[in-house]
């Protein structure tokens, strides 16, 4: 197992960390069991491709034709005439065979005949069998239940069926609503708030435990962990690619990094349509840029090359992608040496070789990324120092927990937006904790509340009580429009020669020159 050393001992938090091994980054030897996603992994690209090869005839046509029985899928290849044959034809041809229940349900990606089986064995006897499951039993869940479901209690066998039949049938769904003018959708007043923190600081936990068991909560929120279950079960094959880069950093940073976004994206797709007011997803696009691709580049396991590769996307797929923006960030924060004796006691296997120091870094990143006066210089602020900058008419529980992302370290498209800060340090027992749970549910929620007025009433801040004065923060503003600085001393400029040189010095600070500190 690999180890995650500090590039040098006194590196608290500039320092990237390194991996070391006997040749090159630094290795050091892997405790734990052996896991055979990696052997594979190794394997020469030759011998896979062979290896593959040898599979292929059989496991490529299933998954043509959609079924979990793949030399069934080669049969209707030969029978319908070579594999360039449209896959619509063979579908048309085995409807007829399976003779059974409605043939419609062969138009779904994911379903052969034998699917098809199993479908109608358990009583699923056209697509509007499947639409009424979805809407009684995952509207608004996760596709992974409806997957599970499949799998387990219908017999799809291959989940990349079962997920290609739920997201068929949740799109469908999904068309239906649209013009529909129920009072529970509401898509464009749904928020989201993404949930950060160090590795192991208790995202998962804190999503499950305060949101889905508090009654503030629970009819509030829906709840989107990370998929990390996707990123240590890739393909057929089973990769894990999460282990894979710890085992190799400097060989699959780029190449996590780039799954770890896909997996997002495919998991905001697949909960965009739920009908809760507050959308809880854990971590965001930001927090993979703002501190793990900048931990992976400075430690030089991605190279000038791919970072260039990875920001030359970054940012047109993310604009093209809203629903990828939160309203709102929820920070759990604790210190590193707290996350460090989580993640011992977590054991999860693929982290083994993950360092203090790193978990020192990563630390680092989130301060200067989520708090305001760290978005400067490093150190570190003991976990219950908070910054204290807001006025106002926030609710007292949260009044000096808020924050305005903002300055040229932060992506464009999350300026001004506000995060929450946790404190997180101390372990809770969420079993017998019970008010500490309530504590923590009344703050996220009295935090949507703050958010969503603001959304629906964006002057509201400039009006009396509810003015509110981010002095280390916010720019000035009018109307309740944010205005940039150096439109604020416009005036000053025209009429006063005395001021040219602080605007343009205020004008320099307030250029955007976002680019590179955002990529530093
Ligand atoms: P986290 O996203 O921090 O999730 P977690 O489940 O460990 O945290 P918590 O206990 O608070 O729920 O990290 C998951 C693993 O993936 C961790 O080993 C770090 C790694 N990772 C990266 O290397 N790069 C990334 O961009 C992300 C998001 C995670
Ligand atoms: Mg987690």
């Amino acid at each position: 197992m690999h180890r995650l050393v500090p590039r040098a001992a006194a590196s608290f938090l500039g320092a990237p960390p390194l991996l070391t091994t006997q040749a090159g980054p630094l290795l050091a030897a892997r405790t734990g069991p052996p896991n055979p996603s990696r052997h594979r992994l190794r394997l020469s690209p030759w011998r896979l491709l062979r290896s593959r090869r040898g599979l292929s005839c059989s496991a490529d046509a299933g998954k043509r034709c959609g079924d979990d029985d793949a030399e069934e899928g080669d049969e209707q290849r030969v029978a319908g005439g070579g594999g360039s044959r449209p896959v619509v034809d063979r579908r048309q041809r085995s409807r007829g065979d399976a003779a059974m229940g409605s043939g419609e349900l062969l138009a779904i990606p994911g379903v052969g005949p034998r699917n098809l089986r199993k479908l109608v064995d358990k009583g699923f006897d056209g697509v509007a069998q499947l639409k009424q499951l979805y809407r009684d039993k995952f509207f608004g869940k996760s596709n992974e239940k409806m997957v599970e479901f499949l799998q387990s209690s219908v017999g799809i066998i291959h989940k990349n069926h079962a997920e290609s039949i739920t997201l068929f049938i949740k799109e469908s769904v999904d068309e239906e609503l649209k013009g529909t003018d129920s009072p529970n959708v509401s898509k464009n007043k749904r928020l989201t708030f993404c949930v950060e923190g160090n590795i192991s600081v208790g995202k998962t936990t804190f999503l499950q435990r305060i949101a889905n068991e508090t009654i503030e909560l629970r009819d509030l929120v829906e709840i989107v962990p990370e998929p990390i279950a996707k990123w240590q079960d890739v393909g057929p094959d089973h990769f894990n690619i999460l282990d894979a880069f710890y085992a190799e950093p400097q060989r699959y940073a780029y190449t996590f990094q780039n799954y770890v976004f896909v997996t997002r994206v495919m998991q905001e797709k697949e909960s965009s349509s739920g009908i809760k007011p507050l959308r809880l997803m854990e971590r965001s696009v930001f927090s993979d840029r703002m501190v793990f691709v900048r931990a992976v580049h400075e430690a030089n396991w991605m190279n000038e090359m791919e970072i260039s590769i990875y920001d030359s996307w970054f940012d047109p797929v993310v604009s093209s992608l809203p629903g990828l923006i939160p309203d709102g960030f929820i920070y759990l924060r604790a210190s590193p040496d707290t996350c460090h004796k989580r993640m011992m006691v977590r054991k999860r296997s693929e982290e083994g070789g993950v360092t203090l120091d790193y978990l020192r870094g990563l630390h680092e990143k989130h301060e200067s990324w989520l708090l305001p006066s760290k978005g400067q210089g490093p150190g570190v602020l003991s976990v219950s120092q908070v910054p204290v900058h807001m006025e106002g008419s926030l609710p007292p529980d949260i009044r000096d927990r808020v924050f305005y992302l903002e300055g040229d370290h932060m992506h464009s498209s999350i300026q001004k937006v506000p995060a929450l800060v946790l404190d997180c340090e101390h372990d809770i027992d969420f079993n017998k904790d019970i008010e500490a749970k309530r504590q923590y549910a009344r703050q996220v929620a009295e935090f949507f509340e703050f958010v969503k007025k603001k959304k629906e009433d964006p002057s509201a801040e400039s009006s009396g009580g509810d003015k509110i004065t981010n002095k280390q923060i916010m720019l000035p503003h009018r109307g309740g429009l944010w205005v940039p600085e150096v439109m604020m001393l416009l005036p000053f400029l025209v009429y006063f020669m005395i001021l040219p040189l602080v605007a343009s010095l205020e004008c320099r600070g307030g250029e955007d020159s976002s680019r590179d500190v955002w990529r530093s």
